[in-house]
């Protein structure tokens, strides 16, 4: 029998595991009975465990019973109904480039997909001044670093988080703007950002889209939690609808993992606004021609779920309630562990930051020794930045990670 030879794959060199997922496993080894899990960024209910949306449930409920479903194909840019709503969810019922008709709207492998898809449609097409660059948030998702270094393109990193006041580095922020050559392309969360939780307010965003514009950059934005940060899909779309309100250059990256917990259906669409109806027709037919080279069209269960959730009124207003459910108990959650930090534990420093930040994550200050410590000493996993995802707390939990918390920081775990 013929065997493959030895040296066919000698050159492969094995490569680390997948660092939250990694977490994950460690967690779901663990034995110990009051282990948390504050690595991975997906929500929790009050018992821990996974939520499924009773607006979800629903809408499978309809679709199963819809006698006219097949298991057809999609369409290359995916499922119209899906993708014209998630426009109008990000972009807003108001947009000049939604009723001009210059947004092309393409349903991508969720967020991760749409990244991709950005990624790949700016290293093909995008005139950079000089070396394929994108500038990232410094820190930001890490998937971001691979995504575009898959796609040639190099990820340099611009300030954005201080660890002095564990807030936006405003200044270092605005200054990598100005400094950037012309026509750079910025990749910016547009809410809730990952890993920080740390948003520019609406009075920065001014600020820095008149940067972006008189340098005339292009805004690659990044929304994976609209609806998270605030509780209110509306404000969470700010951002990306001010920028577009302004004419700026850009794209919009969406997923529906988090906000409508479908993490593994992967729905998502990725949304570029054109200058004109006719360059949307261009950069559309080029997308889809990369598109159906990579996946040949999307899958469609979850983006006929989003769908009828986006595009009947009742299913909608249900919706926006189960993600106040969502978003408020992690505020409680952030007032909690800050009210047991402060006022009972008195926990040196200053935590104020655990209830200004917002979304599903929380960077808490803390060192890369405090967070191995509550891994191994108090079965807390987190990541080594410090990042916790405050979906993981509930009220049974929440006074056990406070006390590990503050023997990390005491040092006394
Ligand atoms: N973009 C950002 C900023 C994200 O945070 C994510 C999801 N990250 O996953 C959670 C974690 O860090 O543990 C995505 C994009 C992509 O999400 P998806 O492909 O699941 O829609």
């Amino acid at each position: 029998m013929a065997t493959v030879a030895a040296e066919t794959w000698e050159q492969v060199p094995l490569a680390p595991p997948d660092s939250i997922f990694k977490l994950t496993a460690a967690y779901k080894a663990d034995t110990f009975p009051q282990k948390i899990n504050l690595g991975v960024g997906a929500y929790r209910d009050d018992d821990s465990k996974p939520w499924v949306l009773p607006v979800v449930r629903k809408a499978s409920e309809i679709l199963l019973h819809d006698p006219d479903l097949d298991h057809e194909y999609l369409p290359i840019t995916g499922l119209p109904d899906f993708t014209s709503a998630a426009a109008k969810l990000i972009l807003g019922g108001q947009s000049a480039a939604l009723a001009e008709g210059r947004v092309v709207s393409v349903q991508t492998i969720s967020g991760t997909g749409a990244n991709h898809l950005g990624a790949l449609f700016l290293s093909r097409y995008y005139r950079f001044n000089g070396e394929k660059k994108v500038y990232l948030s410094d820190p930001t998702w890490v998937n971001h670093f691979a995504i575009f270094r898959n796609v040639g393109v190099n990820p340099v990193t611009y300030p954005y988080y201080d660890p002095k006041t564990i807030g936006l580095d405003y200044a270092g922020f605005t200054k990598a703007l100005e400094d950037a050559p012309e026509r750079s392309v910025f990749l910016l969360h547009s809410c809730a950002h990952n890993p920080t939780g740390v948003d520019p307010t609406q009075e920065q965003w001014k600020a820095i889209c008149e940067i972006v514009i008189r340098k005339k950059h292009y805004a690659f934005f990044d929304t994976a939690y609209q609806g998270f940060a605030s509780g209110d899909l509306d404000r969470d779309g700010w951002a990306v609808r001010y920028f577009a309100s302004k004419g700026v250059p850009m794209l919009v990256c969406q997923s529906f993992a988090k906000n409508a917990g479908l993490y593994g259906e992967r729905v998502g669409a990725l949304h570029l606004i054109s200058p004109t109806k006719e360059a949307k027709d261009r950069v559309g037919s080029q997308m889809s021609v990369l598109q159906r080279s990579e996946i040949s069209n999307p899958p469609s269960y979850g983006a006929r779920v989003v769908s009828l959730i986006l595009n009947r009124p009742e299913l909608f207003e249900e919706w926006k309630g189960d993600i106040k459910t969502m978003s408020g108990r992690i505020i409680e959650m952030r007032k909690e562990l800050h009210r047991l930090l402060t006022e009972e534990l008195k926990t040196p420093g200053n935590w104020d930051h655990i209830v200004k930040q917002i979304g599903m994550f929380s960077f808490t200050g803390i060192n890369e020794g405090q967070s191995k410590a509550l891994v191994e000493k108090a079965h807390v996993y987190l990541t080594p930045n410090g990042r916790i995802s405050m979906a993981g707390l509930n009220t049974k939990n929440v006074r056990y990670f406070a006390e590990a918390l503050d023997k990390a920081v005491r040092g006394s775990l």
